[in-house]
């Protein structure tokens, strides 16, 4: 990466590791003191599959050397596509070894995503499944590859599962296969060590994030080894992890609130265990509570009717369960309040961002501010401004724009200079996109949003990036995007399309934005036909007018 990337002051710097904050130790390096510290202890489990951490930390080992014959290495970006399992945890520690850097895509992404994603990143290497949700991967893979023609960067194609045919398709197990060179001199257990520990410094990127997005695609939000570690060690503190908590992954393990929040990351550096949830029905997760004794875990607003009602068939024993976090969308105060009791255990609101700063409620806040708020800062060093239109503060308990800085908070998108200029202010705020209240307390009350994004239950929509696949179908001349308070999702995405003949509906819609390549989730829940679009006085469209031509539920 040798482009300059925004960073902070070397005086921001400096004041991070004399508070602490800033440990300059490598995820490379964590796993492997984890490891000497706790070498018994179950680190990891996958259904019947389970890793204590010196075996974490031999697999991680092996799969690095796997990694290296295919000649990747320290600052190579590849891009992590995986389902919540096992292997997800290994190749990411195995690429932290080598010194390369994760870029986390989700399940549902497709050909315009995971395209965009190689491309801004010059990706050297993905790592997928073979299928999932039926749904192929290593099809996509293929498309990807012709689209990068000979000239990309994509060089290997990793494959957890059957690898299929296609030219530098790696089946994963391969990689971490001890093979020929394995015992040759130099590059045994104690060779692993040394260029693993040295592949990176503290101060590099360790990974990169994806952006909910505003603008046409995702953008992608480098996170250093020390400022990504700290936002671990820091929500595992507020949390209070120690080495008895087992940690239940529901959410995909490549959104931060699951891997870092404290989820993954958080529960490992405070030698506890990580459960890997195959999907989120309180079914599976109540079966895996029960069978693993798990204490914590995290979910998004639209699972947690499901999860109550479940728990109240009286068949579980989560005894164990003492904290569920949740976050990603706002949670009604109504579904907050019967969520412990049902349970049986302390919740906990999370308001966060790929971006950086996370707030939690405390464990032990009142109820009210418990269900009537998204929690403050984790970090004491956490800077928050909520401001007006005009970029002014405004007094607590007035709404403004949500301002923030901090020592895990990012100072520019990767590659995205133009953006930056918008997206931060000129002392290096990052401008959120999302309108807060603030109590005296601290605590933060969402009550809105700036940016043109739909939140569906925690999974974001960029209202431009869809509006732009719309525009391609033949029939669509004119497209907007608006999201319309939804029972269930929170939110829900309704396209208001100008169209030339026979509107499309919208199923047909679905499969024009499937066949154009991009994620399912992306597509619009309702089609509505207008002659045109309403302006607002400066010639934006206005989605507001759009929304109010709706019945009201
Ligand atoms: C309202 N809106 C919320 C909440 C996020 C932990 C938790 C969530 C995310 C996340 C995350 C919200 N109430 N409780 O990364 O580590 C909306 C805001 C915010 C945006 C960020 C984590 N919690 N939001 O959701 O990067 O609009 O991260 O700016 O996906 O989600 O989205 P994302």
């Amino acid at each position: 990466m040798s482009e300059t990337q925004r960073t902070w002051s070397e005086a921001e710097s400096a004041h991070y590791r004399a508070a602490g904050h800033w440990q300059g130790v490598t995820f490379a390096a964590l796993l492997r003191e984890s490891a000497a510290v706790r070498a018994g202890h179950v680190a990891l489990v996958d259904g019947d599959r389970r890793w204590t951490y010196a075996e974490l930390d031999a697999e991680a080992d092996r799969v690095a050397r796997g990694l290296r014959e295919l000649g990747i290495g320290r600052g190579d970006r590849v891009v992590v596509q995986l389902p919540n399992c096992a292997e997800f945890v290994l190749v990411w520690f195995a690429l932290q070894r080598v010194g390369a850097v994760p870029v986390h895509a989700m399940p549902g992404h497709r050909r315009l995503e995971i395209g965009h994603l190689v491309r801004v990143a010059g990706a050297v290497a993905c790592v997928v499944p073979d299928r999932h949700a039926r749904f192929d991967h290593r099809e996509l893979m293929r498309e990807v590859r012709a689209e990068q023609g000979p000239g990309g960067s994509l060089r290997h194609v990793v494959v957890v599962g059957e690898p299929g045919t296609g030219e530098g398709f790696v089946p994963f197990e391969a990689l971490r296969t001890d093979t020929s060179s394995a015992s040759a001199p130099g590059s045994g257990p104690a060779s692993g060590v040394a260029s693993g520990e040295d592949a990176a410094d503290a101060s590099d990127v360790a990974l990169l994030l994806l952006s909910g997005g505003t603008t046409g695609l995702p953008k992608l939000i480098p996170r250093t080894h020390d400022d990504y570690a700290y936002n671990a060690r820091a929500c595992a503190e507020v949390c209070a992890l120690d080495a008895r908590t087992v940690y239940l992954a529901v959410l995909p393990l490549g959104f931060n609130f699951a891997f870092a929040c404290p989820g993954v990351l958080g529960t490992l550096m405070a030698g506890g265990t990580v459960v890997v949830a195959p999907d989120p029905s309180p079914q599976t997760a109540f079966a895996l509570v029960e069978r693993e004794g798990v204490t914590l875990t995290s979910l998004t607003p639209p699972l947690v009717p499901h999860w109550t009602d479940e728990a109240a068939s009286g068949s579980w024993d989560l005894g164990s369960l003492s904290v569920v976090q949740v976050g990603g969308a706002r949670l009604p105060e109504d579904h907050a309040r019967k969520l412990g009791p049902a349970l049986g255990v302390t919740v906990q609101q999370v308001f966060g961002m790929a971006e950086g700063l996370i707030n939690l409620t405390r464990l032990d806040d009142p109820e009210d501010l418990v269900c009537a708020t998204q929690g403050r800062p984790v970090s004491p060093d956490d800077e928050v401004l909520v401001v007006d239109a005009d970029g002014r503060p405004v007094p607590d308990g007035t709404e403004g724009e949500l301002l923030t800085r901090g020592p895990y908070t990012l100072r520019g998108y990767y590659r995205a200079e133009e953006h930056n200029r918008t997206a931060f202010t000129p002392d290096g705020y990052y401008r959120s996109g999302d309108v807060v209240r603030r109590l005296p307390s601290g605590h933060l009350v969402v009550v809105g949003r700036l940016k043109d994004q739909i939140n569906r239950g925690g999974e974001k929509v960029a209202a431009v990036e869809v509006e732009e696949q719309l525009l391609t179908h033949p029939a669509i001349t004119a497209a907007a995007l608006v999201g319309v308070p939804d029972e269930r999702w929170g939110e829900r995405s309704v396209a208001f399309v100008v169209c030339t003949g026979a509107a499309p509906g919208v199923r047909a819609v679905a499969a024009h934005l499937k066949e154009r390549g991009l994620a399912g989730y992306k597509a619009p829940d309702e089609v509505v036909r207008v002659p045109r679009l309403p302006l607002t006085a400066v010639g934006k469209v206005d989605k507001a007018a759009l929304a109010r031509q709706l019945p009201r539920p």
